[in-house]
Formats: structure tokens, sequence, C-alpha cells
């Protein structure tokens, strides 16, 4: 008999079809009845499968007392109750690495697309404005200014080399200094804003970053900084920025991730300075399919016994 697993929400389709067909699934978010479910499961569920942005709660891994892994389809875990599993020894796993580069890509997208008001000037063309008004007001320049990265790990890695072709200055802010690492570490973050053009925030949401792009931070950056922010909407003061983006205290943003997903504070869609993705910066299927494998690969590993292969430690 195959074993049962509880998944969270739907993920990609073929993903899902090889999940559905190896073990036996529950579809928890399609349940009219969620409690009645966790309490059928109760005694035979032996694993959670979610992704970053639904995690799981420990009032939902209270009722499953058999499972034994939770498996991420996403890097961050901040959804994950994490202290649960440490306490009830239940490995989680997650997809790092194989989404870094496509998560880099949309971070130099959205700075481009901020800096040189890419949507404005599509909203500009579309609208038949240039044969009428003639060019567009002019824009900033990238290449060549001074980026800042707020966490520097695999994302902020490949985002690092991405900003070398656009001969920026670069420096990270980090827990500590990466031993190898040819850029300038920062230790505050406030520091490090107060000397750059673009803060990009590449960091995981942890007791210690969230919250941490606040005023002071906002301040630093200044009214001809960008900020850009590809990890998660709570790193960011978010009821700040958008006053701070309405009066210009800087000079514009790109945001792929927000505090109350899918909701994004109505304020933004009036702003012209301001780039806004719904969280889909490892939106390819590219990425996709390997983030699913690695899913995949983890509860195989898992279920036989091996040694997981990306275990969130
Ligand atoms: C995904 C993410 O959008 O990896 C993460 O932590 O937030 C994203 O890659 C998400 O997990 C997929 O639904």
């Amino acid at each position: 008999m195959s074993h049962t697993l509880l998944l969270m929400g739907p993920l990609l389709p073929s993903v899902q079809q090889t999940l559905e067909s190896s073990y036996t699934v529950h579809r928890f978010w399609e349940s009219d009845d969620q409690a009645k479910l966790l309490s059928e499961l109760s005694s035979s569920c032996v694993g959670v499968v979610t992704d970053g942005g639904r995690g799981v709660e420990a009032s939902v891994l209270e009722k499953l007392p058999h499972v034994k892994i939770v498996s991420v389809f996403g890097v961050g875990v901040d959804a994950v109750d994490l202290a649960y599993c440490a306490k009830h020894h239940i490995p989680v796993t997650n997809t790092p690495d194989v989404l870094s580069d496509d998560v880099a890509d949309l971070a130099i997208a959205l700075a481009l697309a901020s800096s040189r008001m890419m949507v404005v000037g599509d909203r500009y063309a579309r609208a038949g404005r240039w044969p009428r008004e003639g060019g567009m007001p002019l824009t900033r320049r990238v290449m060549g200014k001074r980026a800042g990265i707020f966490g520097m790990g695999s994302i902020g890695e490949a985002l690092a080399k991405r900003l070398v072709g656009f001969g920026m200055d670069i420096s990270y802010c980090n827990r500590s200094a990466k031993a190898n690492s040819e850029h300038r570490f920062v230790a505050s973050l406030e520091e490090m804003a107060a000397s750059v053009d673009y803060l990009f925030v590449t960091a995981s949401a942890t007791p210690g970053t969230i919250g941490a792009i606040n005023a002071a931070v906002l301040d630093a950056l200044g009214p001809d900084g960008y900020l850009i922010n590809v990890s998660r909407g709570t790193l960011v003061d978010e009821p700040v920025l958008v006053s701070y983006l309405q009066n210009n205290k800087i000079a514009g943003a790109g945001l792929d991730v927000f505090n109350d997903e899918p909701n994004i504070p109505d304020a933004l869609f009036a702003l012209d300075n301001v780039v806004l993705q719904p969280h889909h910066a490892s939106g390819t299927w590219e990425t996709r399919e390997a983030m699913g494998q690695l899913v995949l690969d983890n509860l195989g590993a898992h279920f036989s016994e091996k040694a997981l292969l990306t275990p969130v430690s």
C-alpha cells in the first residue's frame, strides 16, 4: 500500500500527477471539511507536501501525529512551523539552489523595469501618447551604479554575478562575511542602504530579518534609491514603504512579494514608481519542474530511508 500524504495546495500539474500516482494523496485545499479530513487521516498520514507560501501550521501537524516528513515546494520555509517540527523530530525539506537563477533574473528585471520605467513606457506606447506627445520622460541608468544585497545566500550570489555584468559596485549585508566573496561586506543594513542606489532583498524570512527594511533603512536609501524585493513581504514594513513611495522618499521599488499575499496594498496600484509582480520569481516551467523533482526526490529518499537531498538544517 502506498504511503498517505496530505497535500496543502496544488503543485505544478506534472509534479502533482507523479505525486498522486506514487502516493495516496489527500488534497487539503479542496476539502469542504478540513477538520474531518484531518481526523480521518490522523492514523494514516505520514507526510505533508506544501509550497513556500502556504507552509503548514502546527494546528494541522498536531492532528497528524504520524507525519514524519514535511516537503516544501519552495526555498522559503517561514510558513512552516519549524519549532513544532524540530520538537517532534519531523524533518523538513525545501528546494534551494534550483530556483536561484530565475529569482536573480527577476530581481534584475525589476531593477531595470523600475529604473527605466518600463511599465510606464509600455502604457505610454499603448495609449498612443508617443505620436501625440513625443518621447516619454527620461529615466535613470542602471549600469555602473551601486548595489547592496541583503542576504548573500544562493540567490544573493546568483544576483551578484549578474550585477557584475552591469558594472555595479556590490556590497552585501549578511549574518556574517562570506569567506570567498569578492564583494564588500557591511554588517549594518542601514549603513549599506546609505551607500547604495539599489537595495536588493534576498534574505530568507527569519526572526532576525522580519521587518528589517524599516523607515530608518529607507531613509538611508534615500530619494535616489530603489528597493527590489524578491524574498518575502514580511521583511519590509509595508505601510512605511507605501508612504515612502507615495511621497517620493525613495526613487522607486520593484516588488515580487507582499505582506498579505495574494493581496497587494491598493495604494500601490496608483503609483508609477513601483513595478509589481504576483510572487512569480521562481515561476518558469524549467524551475518549477526542477523544484517539483526535488520535492519528489526528497520524499523518495525519506521513504526508502536514504539521506534527504535538501533538508532544512
Ligand atoms: C514559490 C517561494 O513561489 O521558493 C520560495 O520560497 O516563495 C517561491 O519559489 C512558491 O513556493 C511556490 O508556490
